[in-house]
């Protein structure tokens, strides 16, 4: 299975993310990747690529123009507006408010943020680009007929809206892939996302669609960030009714019950014959995960990478979260493992 990689990721390192109150170093940081490459070459399974070009097209079917137009330029705004820290807003278009796009950086920050502890630096918005690359250049592979990839992502984007970002995401590469996978021809593409967290920002931007099917299995929204959605009556609008399916699972969630909503997934997956199934995959189920409440094993990764693989579809693994960065190499390396035997 071919892996494509970019360097570029390390543009993107906030020094803070705002965790109870305090600036902690970010749990989604470099070193990430790094033990990710390192147990990809331990196995022999390091069939490395680098990404061509982003092709906008499928970007701008996914995102919306003014955001990603914010996105390119916060930066600078934000330091020619004289602000010396890394970019976190103050305000927001809370209930009852007026939803309407300032002018001043710091207000629009507020109005494209979902959640705080993210925040926007110098090098950003040219990691984010080179992630969205690296997601498009192994779908691409896939399109052409191989018949896996792993996209080796970072930063992730599964919370990343059609014009939000939040939840260290900022363009949803997921999301940017299913699009490509429809442009390159395919009629209807499967999304499974695995991360601990609900994929609000690829459910929101397939929400009214019946030509990409979402699927996430996550920690219940009632304990769980994103918090605001992920519950399992949120099953899509008007010709995307029915084509949004939510798994929430309660705190201590082992594999006996995660594992029993992944086959009901890929049930539903059965059902709608994609050409195409995209991986949302993230770590973050693990037991040792720092912000999570999980308790999939190392094996139960291996397990699950198997599991996926009796779908027998052509299949574009896009990294997302995992914390325990011990770990990560491992359970990551996993599922691909599990996949391929
Ligand atoms: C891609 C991805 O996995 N993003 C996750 C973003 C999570 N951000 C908010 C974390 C808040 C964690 N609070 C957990 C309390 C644990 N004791
Ligand atoms: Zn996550």
């Amino acid at each position: 299975m071919k892996v494509v990689y970019s360097e570029d990721h390390r543009l993107h390192f906030p020094q803070g993310e705002l965790y109870g109150g305090e600036f902690v170093t970010p749990f989604e940081r470099p070193s990430r990747v790094e033990y990710i490459l390192r147990e990809l070459k331990k196995r022999k399974m390091d069939d490395l690529m680098a990404p061509a070009r982003l092709d906008m097209k499928p970007v701008a079917k996914v995102h919306d123009r003014g955001f990603l137009e914010f996105l390119e330029s916060a930066w600078r705004e934000w330091t020619e507006a004289g602000f010396r820290g890394e970019i976190i807003p103050t305000g927001f278009a809370a209930r009852g408010m007026r939803a309407k796009k300032p002018n001043h950086i710091d207000g629009k920050v507020g109005y494209y943020i979902l959640s705080m502890e993210t925040c926007i630096t110098a090098g950003t918005w040219e990691a984010a680009l080179s992630s969205a690359a690296v997601a498009q250049t192994a779908q691409k592979l896939v399109s052409s007929g191989a018949s896996s990839a792993f996209a080796l992502c970072r930063p992730p984007g599964h919370h990343a809206h059609h014009d939000m970002y939040g939840g260290y995401c900022f363009l949803n590469n997921a999301a940017i892939a299913a699009q490509g996978f429809r442009d390159a021809g395919a009629k209807r593409v499967a999304i499974l996302d695995v991360d601990f967290h609900h994929g609000n920002g690829t459910q929101d931007i397939f929400y009214a669609r019946n030509d990409v099917l979402f699927c996430s299995l996550h920690g219940q929204p009632e304990d769980a960030f994103p918090y605001f959605l992920g519950y399992r009556d949120e099953k899509g609008t008007g010709k995307g009714e029915g084509f949004n399916i939510n798994y929430p699972m309660p705190p201590g969630a082992k594999y006996d019950v995660w594992g029993k909503a992944l086959k009901a997934a890929l049930g539903q997956i059965k059902r709608f014959k994609p050409d195409a199934l995209v991986v949302s995959l993230g770590v973050d189920t693990f037991k040792d995960d720092p912000i999570s409440f999980f308790k999939l094993t190392s094996e139960d990764f291996r397990t699950y990478g198997a599991t996926i693989a009796k779908a027998k579809l052509p299949t574009l693994f896009v990294m997302e979260g995992g914390y325990a960065v011990e770990a990560i190499g491992i359970n990551t390396v996993n599922v691909l493992d599990g996949f391929l035997n």
